[in-house]
């Protein structure tokens, strides 16, 4: 009787360029990795042409890696002539071609591609394996256990959790280093104005090639690129260059302008270091590990509050979002809490609005498929809530625009922080504002068409008479929460006729919305 040869297939998305991952450890003929650029995965969004050309050039690049340490390894290109566009399709041909006896796959990081690969592993009659993707501090559940029978979710709760967990920034077992948790005070101020506009690390990859099969096919796309000279990291090697670069450079301000913005200062001392990250170029215990060797080897010039206010970002945001997502997903991308309806404005594709913080923020994303946190929270996102947008719309522009958007972060963000559609499952309170914040972080105000401190009239700004609106409209949903509570008490003690004037601007800039 024949023996059947025991013969592997192995699935590694876009996302799971992890090179240390114990799959890769040894060489075994009886393996073969497979990687496929395909229309279910370029389709899903209108992405950024960035974030298209990013991963296929990572892909690419990791698949040599594989190559050169002589694993098998199966690379479907986007116009191969058997490439049949999905992740099921592909790999059914592989199987029946190659006689392969086994599928295995890494845990996918997004709830669409988790089902469709549990269903087709389900669907096969070979045996089927699941691997972890051996890259970040928690599991998928690990949140939702910690915060069993809890009513809030709170990131501060869940951080400590991590801190302790993990032995980071921790003396004698559980204590805090330097005696505090959270040094966010010392943090958030605006630029001076003599500040020098920083120069961010660009790469000059060549991604020609990728971009002229990509234009063969009918990918619709967004934003612009210059593929000479494609800016972003595309290997391990790039992405620690980049890592380098911040703690040598950044990091000594990074929380210090954590929330400042500026025009033409793009990314200014943050570390662009997410597309790395979420494609797994990077594990987040390499980038904090790093940044805090750094601050070990330079005590002087490094102050601890840079330091922890960088390590909050990856231990406790990020984990924070990606278990809020696995405890609350498919629902979560369902929620609706304000039940908002509208469309977003036509320039959040082009830029094109007289509004300066928004133009400076859509432009440069468009330009680099990169906005920093506070121009997506507080200037697009503030917007898009503050005119009623609904948020399947919004998720689908965050989902799109930036080279590290992948559904598990980005929704958690977008939906949940952003536009409070979670109803205060990962906020306390929506994050809306009016021009005082922006103008008080940014020097956006001063070049602006508008005028920053007029609520109604000949150039009011915008943002003034729509947060009114925002917080009379939602007065029912919003007045008992303690942390706006005050809020509703200056809204009430207003004169009654300047209310109405208000609302008055509001309604005519909102019906008058794309012509801002
Ligand atoms: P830095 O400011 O240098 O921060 C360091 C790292 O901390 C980041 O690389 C990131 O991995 C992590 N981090 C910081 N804040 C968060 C956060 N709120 N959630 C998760 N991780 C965080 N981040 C994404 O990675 N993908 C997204 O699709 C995404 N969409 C967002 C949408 C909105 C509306 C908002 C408000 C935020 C979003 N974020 C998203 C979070 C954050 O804005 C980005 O992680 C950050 O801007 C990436 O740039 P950076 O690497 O320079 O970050
Ligand atoms: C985002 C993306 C894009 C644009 N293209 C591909 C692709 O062609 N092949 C692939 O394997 N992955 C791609 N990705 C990333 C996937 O969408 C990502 O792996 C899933 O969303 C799981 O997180
Ligand atoms: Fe933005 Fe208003 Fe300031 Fe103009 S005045 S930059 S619209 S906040």
């Amino acid at each position: 009787m024949a023996i059947t040869k025991n013969k592997i297939l192995r699935l590694i998305l876009g996302d799971q360029l992890n090179i240390n991952h114990s799959w890769f450890k040894t060489v075994d003929e009886k393996v073969t990795y497979v990687m496929m650029e395909i229309r279910t995965e370029t389709d899903y969004a209108q992405h950024h042409i960035q974030k298209v050309l990013g991963i296929f050039a990572a892909m690419q690049q990791f698949s040599e890696e594989l190559k050169q340490q002589k694993h098998n390894i199966i690379y479907i290109k986007l116009n191969d002539k058997n490439n049949l566009q999905r992740f099921d399709k592909n790999c059914d041909l592989l199987i029946l071609k190659n006689n392969f006896t086994q599928f295995e796959y890494q845990l996918p990081d997004e709830y669409r591609v988790d089902e469709h690969l549990k269903n087709y592993a389900k669907s096969l009659n070979i045996k089927s394996n699941i691997f972890d993707t051996e890259h970040f501090y928690s599991t998928r559940k690990e949140l939702g256990n910690l915060f069993e029978g809890k009513k809030l979710y709170l990131m501060e709760t869940f951080y400590r959790y991590m801190r302790k967990k993990h032995q980071v920034l921790i003396i004698d077992g559980d204590k805090p280093l330097h005696g505090k948790w959270n040094f966010d005070e010392d943090n958030r101020q605006k630029l001076p104005k003599e500040h020098k506009p920083t120069a961010p690390y660009l790469f000059t990859n060549n991604v020609t090639v990728i971009e002229a099969e990509l234009k063969k096919t009918t990918i619709k796309t967004i934003g612009t690129v210059d593929s000479k000279n494609f800016l972003w990291p595309i290997n391990k090697e790039q992405s620690i260059k980049l890592l380098d670069y911040f703690v040598e450079n950044c990091l000594p301000l990074f929380g210090t302008f954590q929330d400042a913005m500026a025009p033409n200062e793009w990314s200014l001392y943050h570390s662009r270091l997410s597309f790395s990250m979420n494609t797994k170029l990077l594990s987040p215990q390499e980038v904090v590990n790093r940044a805090i060797s750094e601050y070990n080897k330079r005590p002087d010039e490094i102050e601890y509050n840079q330091l922890e206010g960088f390590v909050r970002q990856i231990i406790g945001w990020r984990e924070y979002m990606r278990g809020i997502y696995w405890l609350k997903m498919p629902e979560y991308a369902t929620l609706n809490y304000f039940e908002h309806t509208e469309k977003l404005p036509q320039w959040f594709w082009t830029g094109k609005t007289k509004m300066n913080c928004l133009k400076n923020a859509i432009t440069q994303s468009l330009q680099f498929a990169y906005a920093h946190h506070i121009q997506r929270l507080m200037i697009t996102g503030n917007f898009a809530l503050l005119a009623g947008v609904n948020p399947d719309e919004v998720d689908a522009w965050y989902l799109g625009i930036y080279i590290d958007a992948f559904d598990w972060v980005e929704i958690t963000n977008t939906r949940g922080m952003s536009q409070f559609a979670d109803g205060g499952i990962v906020g306390s309170k929506p994050y809306v504002s009016s021009a005082t914040y922006i103008n008080k972080m940014s020097s956006y105000c001063a070049g602006c068409y508008y005028d920053k401190s007029k609520k109604t009239g000949d150039k009011a700004c915008p943002f003034n008479s729509l947060y009114w609106n925002f917080y009379d409209k939602h007065e029912s949903k919003l007045s008992k929460n303690p942390r706006i509570g005050m809020m509703y008490n200056v809204w009430r003690r207003m004169e009654p006729k300047a209310k109405a004037e208000i609302l008055e601007q509001a309604d005519y800039y909102l019906k008058h919305i794309n012509e801002l």
